[in-house]
Order: structure tokens, then C-alpha cells, then sequence
């Protein structure tokens, strides 16, 4: 089954009725709806090539069948989600997982999907077969030169892939840390990072930027050497204008204040993007907005506000991203639900009535402050979000199409039942 435009017009047909009920009601309230619409008409999230086969954890890998098989299908299933939802215009890959032997090929053949290539991931994470030295014991931090000379060599193959993709951000994630105390000498492990990224930086391309992505726990346990938003921060700042930190929603320690730190990296220009996801306990990768969408919403109200404040463009000025994988649901229709949640909260950041918000503040009148947060997260703004995918030519209800259409049996006539896609 290929989905085509008319499946979409039809069933959005069945729907229009109700569905135009739904928006003019939400519509009502918003002040300035043009506006808002057009903003969600515009986002746009990459989707990470992992998160295309159902997730690993070490305890075990359950496919569900119809997994790509290839770059060139992770492709048309990227291309499949920017069809029903128009706003998965991106597609990030990992190297080596991903290796484009004939970049043009898969550039032409995303281009008739609509899609880009968004950051290019490194691996230092894993031994590859064939590698001459192992990562046992770190990569850019490690104690032997010739470690980090071969992650480096990595980092900038990298980079000429993503060159020939048309990418321009290297997006980098390093395992480097201890697992004992007294395993490694702290200060040393990370300006032996910093010697290392300084080679990487000095590679880059004038209009390419380094996402430095921090997390402070896993596969390491006792130490991780870019554990934090300040050692990422860090980093970045001693490197220059072309690197920035990656918040992963789910890399911080139990009950940090990610939006505050959203808040202040945005402030300093720092701010690379993120990694969206949710979790409960750590790196869960859950689907994003499925623990806790009142955080998500906050982080968005954050970055409204702040890209505002500095006259960026919500779309295009940061990096979005999803990196979210999970066991045992259909890993599309897992990223239509992430997809979702990321423009539902961004929708209601954007009806925060901000000038009142600002005089409740000045007044620390706390109680009007919380009202003018939760009146715009508690409004049904999902008339909004399926508004803009309509306009755009996607479909009203993407999980419902999906499903209607029976786009995994086909997948699985096409592919077979036992696919495992490359990634984690
Ligand atoms: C790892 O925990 C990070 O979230 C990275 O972004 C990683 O590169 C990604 O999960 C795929 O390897
Ligand atoms: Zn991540
Ligand atoms: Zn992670
Ligand atoms: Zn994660």
C-alpha cells in the first residue's frame, strides 16, 4: 500500500465537520489565531533514524515486523510521518548505523519526500567491527592518544557525510566517564575532551555548528565527563560561537528544572536545541508528553518567550529534535504521538498571554502568574494542531489514518515480519 494524497483528503473529509466545530471553539478565545496558526504550520521535528525499529533495552528486543532494512527505507518512513502529519520535515542519522553509500541517491530520494537531513550523529559509544582500538575506556577522553586520534578521525568522517547530505550540524553525544572512583582524574579526563573537540571544531565548516549533548548518568556510573548543562556550557564556550549544549530531556538528575535551564542557556545564545522524550526515572526515552506534559509545556513557554526576547524564528533557530525509542509500541505510530505532544505544548506556549504574565510578575501576584500559565495549558488546543496539519495537506487524525489504512501490515507484506533496524 503506498499512502498517497487522496487517502488523506478523503478521511479528513469524514471528519471536517466535527473537526470544524472543535476549531471554531478553540479558536474563539485565541486572540490572534492567524498568527498562532501559522507558527505551527511552520514547525517542523526531525526524526531520528533509531527510533524507526522498536527500541532496545539490554534485556531484550521485541520487533514488531516491518522495520527498515535500509537507509533508503528509514527514508520513506520519515517520509511516511511528514505525509500524515506535515510537520516531520527532517530525518537525523547516525553514523555508522547509517552510512549513505550514494549520498546523492538519498538526498534526491528525500527531497521527493519533502524531508532534510538534520544533525549527523556521531558513535564513540560502541566498537564498530574492524576498529582498531577499542572504547572500553572512553573516547575523546581517553588516556591514550591514539584513542582520541581515532574517535576524532570518526567525528570529521562524520562530518563529510553530513557535507554530502547537506547537513550542517555534528551532534555529539560521548559515553566518556568512570564507573569506580579513582578510575579517572576529573580535570584531566575533560580538558583531554576539550583538546579533542577543539580538532573537531577546527573541522567543521564555516556555517556548520557542534551540538554538545550532556547527560549525567548511564552507561557510566560513577562519573560521566559531560555530565552536566555547566560542563557542556563549558565546553562550548571555550570552543566559540559553533558550539552549543543539547538539552535530552531526559539526561538530567531526578527533578531538575529543565525549563530554568532552558531559560538561561537561551539567554547566553547557547542553547544548541533538544532531544525530546520523557521519562519517569532517567534516560527513559518514553514518548514524548506521555509522563509529564506539564514540563514540556513550561519548557516551550521558556523558549516562546525567550526566542521573542531575542528576535529568533521559533522554527529555524534551534535544533528539534525527537530521541525517544520505546519496546513495545509500533515506533511509527510512537513518533506521530511525539510529534504531537511537542506541537500540542508548543501551541499552548503560544497562547500564554505574556504581557499580562509580565504584570502579574512585576506585581508578585503569584496566584495570577499560575492562572495565566494554566489557562493556556489547560485549553483543548488539539483543534489548533490538526487546523495547521489540515492546512498543511496532512491528515486531521494521524494515528487514526494510520491505522485505518493498515500502513504496518503493509510494511510487513513488504519487509517481512523479522526486520531489526540498525540503532540502539
Ligand atoms: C544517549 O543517551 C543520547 O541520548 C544520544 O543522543 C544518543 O546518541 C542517541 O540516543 C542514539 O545513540
Ligand atoms: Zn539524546
Ligand atoms: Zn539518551
Ligand atoms: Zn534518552
Amino acid at each position: 500500500m503506498k499512502l498517497e494524497q487522496h487517502h488523506i483528503d478523503t478521511f479528513n473529509t469524514d471528519q471536517a465537520d466535527a473537526h470544524a466545530r472543535a476549531f471554531a471553539f478553540t479558536a474563539e478565545k485565541v486572540p490572534d489565531i492567524q498568527y498562532v496558526l501559522q507558527r505551527l504550520q511552520e514547525f517542523q521535528v526531525a526524526i531520528p533514524s533509531w527510533a524507526l525499529g522498536t527500541g532496545g533495552t539490554r534485556f531484550g528486543r521485541f520487533s514488531g515486523g516491518g522495520e527498515p532494512r535500509s537507509l533508503e527505507e528509514k527514508v520513506e518512513d520519515v517520509g511516511l510521518l511528514h505525509a500524515l502529519n506535515r510537520a516531520s520535515g527532517a530525518i537525523s542519522l547516525h553514523i555508522p548505523w547509517d552510512i549513505p553509500e550514494n549520498a546523492p541517491a538519498i538526498k534526491a530520494l528525500a527531497a521527493q519526500h519533502g524531508l532534510r537531513f538534520d544533525a549527523v550523529n556521531s558513535n564513540t559509544f560502541q566498537d564498530q567491527p574492524g576498529q582498531k582500538l577499542s572504547y572500553k575506556f572512553g573516547s575523546l577522553h581517553h588516556t591514550d592518544k591514539a584513542v582520541r586520534k581515532q574517535a576524532i578521525a570518526h567525528n570529521i568522517e562524520v562530518v563529510k557525510y553530513g557535507i554530502e547530505l547537506g547537513s550542517n550540524v555534528l551532534s555529539l553525544w560521548l559515553s566518556d566517564g568512570s564507573n569506580f572512583p579513582g578510575q579517572l582524574n576529573f580535570r584531566e579526563a575533560f580538558l583531554r575532551t576539550l583538546e579533542s573537540l577543539q580538532e573537531i571544531y577546527a573541522a567543521l565548516p564555516a556555517d556548520w555548528k557542534l551540538y554538545i549533548e550532556y547527560k549525567s548518568c548511564e552507561p557510566n556510573f560513577y562519573s560521566t565527563t559531560i555530565a552536566d548543562w555547566g560542563q557542556s556550557l563549558m565546553l562550548a564556550n571555550k570552543l566559540g560561537d559553533k558550539a552549543l549544549t543539547l538539552v535530552d530531556l531526559g539526561h538530567h538528575l531526578p527533578n531538575a528544572n529543565i525549563e530554568q535551564i532552558v531559560a538561561l542557556l537561551l539567554m547566553e545564545g547557547k542553547l544548541a536545541g533538544f532531544h525530546f522524550n520523557d521519562s519517569k526515572y532517567g534516560d527513559d526515552d518514553l514518548t514524548v508528553g506521555s509522563i509529564n506534559p506539564y514540563q514540556l509545556f513550561l519548557i516551550f513557554n521558556e523558549l516562546v518567550e525567550g526566542m521573542d526576547a531575542r528576535g529568533m524564528h521559533h522554527a529555524s533557530d534551534l535544533g528539534w529534535m525527537i530521541d525517544a525509542s520505546h519496546n513495545v509500541k509500533d515506533p511509527l505510530e510512537d513518533l506521530l504521538q511525539s510529534v504531537e505532544a511537542i506541537m500540542i505544548a508548543y501551541a499552548q506556549a503560544l497562547l500564554v498571554d505574556t504581557k499580562a504574565l509580565a504584570e502579574a510578575r512585576q506585581a508578585n501576584d503569584v496566584v495570577t502568574a499560575q492562572e495565566i500559565l494554566q489557562e493556556a495549558y489547560r485549553t483543548d488546543v488539539r483543534p489548533l494542531v490538526a487546523q495547521a496539519r489540515l492546512l498543511n495537506g496532512g491528515a486531521l487524525q494521524p494515528v487514526q489514518l494510520y491505522r485505518r489504512l493498515k500502513i504496518r501490515e503493509a510494511l510487513i507484506k513488504e519487509r517481512g515480519l523479522k526486520t531489526v533496524a540498525t540503532g540502539l
